[in-house]
């Protein structure tokens, strides 16, 4: 090799790996199915150490369950330069979600070690704690709770489905760790990341250099109605909460639609009470989600979607609860590293353009606490939150290789 200009990861090795890791949780139809802090969760966060551990990695977990794989430097005093993502997933996730990101990060420190480079600066590779927010809210926790945004206490306090709580879980799965969330330098932070929609795939582009993440709001709605017998009871004297609940659902898809072409409404969880076939429902708990890239307008769809809540409170006569469980407003990353990717990807040959990002990311988190910049790759038919996820070979090597040369620039190679 002449020049670490030349230097490439091994495609196929990260390729390998990413296989590998997707059979811990796999599902029947090819994706993963890996909850946030369950026992599959704690299998994948084990694959993923014992790999860095042959790397020769200093390991260590923070009191959220943030795990940091760590590449000396030659000078142990720099800040390190960080990649990573998460490896927990959706209930029918796929393969390259979070996992990427993570596995990229290794690959690039093994191409290093492969080579015997040397960086000033120490290299580091994290995965998050509960990124999907699918099992616990609110979303990105490990992260949140790492940036000082989500407090340590009240993502201990979180509880799934089954009344189980996020600190109970991190113990059982030994990985409450002793490091005081945040209490860890960062140089600058890249996330390699699958797009998660059409727009490259499109553009027939191979890497997405991304300026900003989407802006987003999530909402517990509990509408309470009035449980009767689905036979007796006439219709005009019904208070039937899943009837009420359609409307406010239907309106989140509406203000979405009002808010084109960038805003976006989905609910995706829903709960009915006594979800008995033949009685009318009494309470309907549903989970929903609104984005848009600019905040003032995600401002007027979450303005716009409680005055219609209080209007169909106030028509129905029931009590409706709106209880916001996550927010993140808008984020631009940092030019310093848009620029770096920007410049790697041409230099390595690919072709590349911008992409917001629709889904939200760890980066968005890490952004506030050091130079952040995230590369996207395409994703087969821009599918994600799906089993049928999938990525194409070689964009899995472009993305890692352009991770590789943005952070070889900031942790610099140590000339011999
Ligand atoms: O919801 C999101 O955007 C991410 O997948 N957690
Ligand atoms: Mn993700
Ligand atoms: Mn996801």
């Amino acid at each position: 090799m002449n020049s670490i200009l030349d230097l490439r990861v091994r495609g196929d090795r990260l390729g390998n790996a990413l296989l590998d890791l997707a059979k811990i949780g796999g599902t029947p139809k090819g994706g993963v199915c890996r909850l946030a802090l369950t026992d599959l969760d704690q299998q994948g966060r084990q694959w993923v150490i014992e790999r860095a551990r042959r790397l020769g990695l200093d390991i260590s977990t923070d009191q959220i369950g943030n795990t940091f794989m760590r590449r000396l430097g030659k000078n142990p005093k720099l800040a390190p330069i960080m990649t990573g993502s998460h490896i927990d997933t959706q209930p029918t996730g796929g393969k390259y979600d979070g996992n990427y990101g993570v596995l990229a990060g290794l690959e690039v420190i093994e191409t290093l070690n492969d080579h015997g480079i040397e960086t000033e600066a120490p290299i580091e590779v994290v995965f998050w704690t509960n990124e999907e927010g699918s099992r616990f809210t609110p979303v990105m926790m490990g992260s949140g709770v790492f940036a000082g945004v989500i407090g340590l206490e009240q993502a201990y306090a979180a509880t799934d489905i089954d009344g189980k709580n996020v600190k109970d879980e991190l113990l059982r799965i030994g990985f409450l760790g002793e490091e005081k969330p945040g209490d860890h330098p960062c140089g600058a932070y890249f996330e390699t990341h699958i797009e998660q929609g059409p727009v490259l795939e499109n553009k027939d582009k191979v890497i997405g250099v991304v300026p900003a993440v989407m802006g987003l709001r999530w909402f517990d709605c509990t509408v309470h109605g009035f449980e009767a017998h689905a036979g007796p009871t006439p219709m005009d004297i019904r208070v039937d909460a899943l009837q009420i609940a359609l409307k406010i659902m239907q309106k989140v898809v509406g203000i979405a639609h009002e808010f084109a072409p960038h805003g976006r409404g989905t609910v995706g969880m829903v709960q009915v009470f006594p979800n008995s076939r033949n009685v009318i429902p009494g309470q309907v708990q549903f989970s929903i989600d609104i984005r848009h890239p600019d905040s003032s307008t995600l401002d007027q769809m979450t303005a716009t979607l409680n005055k219609y809540i209080q209007e169909v409170s106030k028509e129905k006569q029931v009590a409706i609860d709106l209880k916001e469980v996550s927010y993140f407003p808008p984020c631009n990353f940092d030019d310093q590293c848009i620029e770096v990717i920007r410049k790697s990807a041409s230099e390595l040959g690919y072709s590349q353009m911008d992409v917001v990002s629709g889904a939200g990311h760890d980066a968005i988190y890490m952004k506030r606490l050091a130079p952040t910049g995230m590369i996207f790759i395409p994703c087969k038919d821009g599918v994600s939150h799906n089993e049928i996820e999938d990525a194409k070979a070689e964009h899995i090597e472009a993305g890692a290789n352009v991770l590789l040369h943005s952070m070889l620039a900031f942790a610099k190679p140590v000339k011999n």
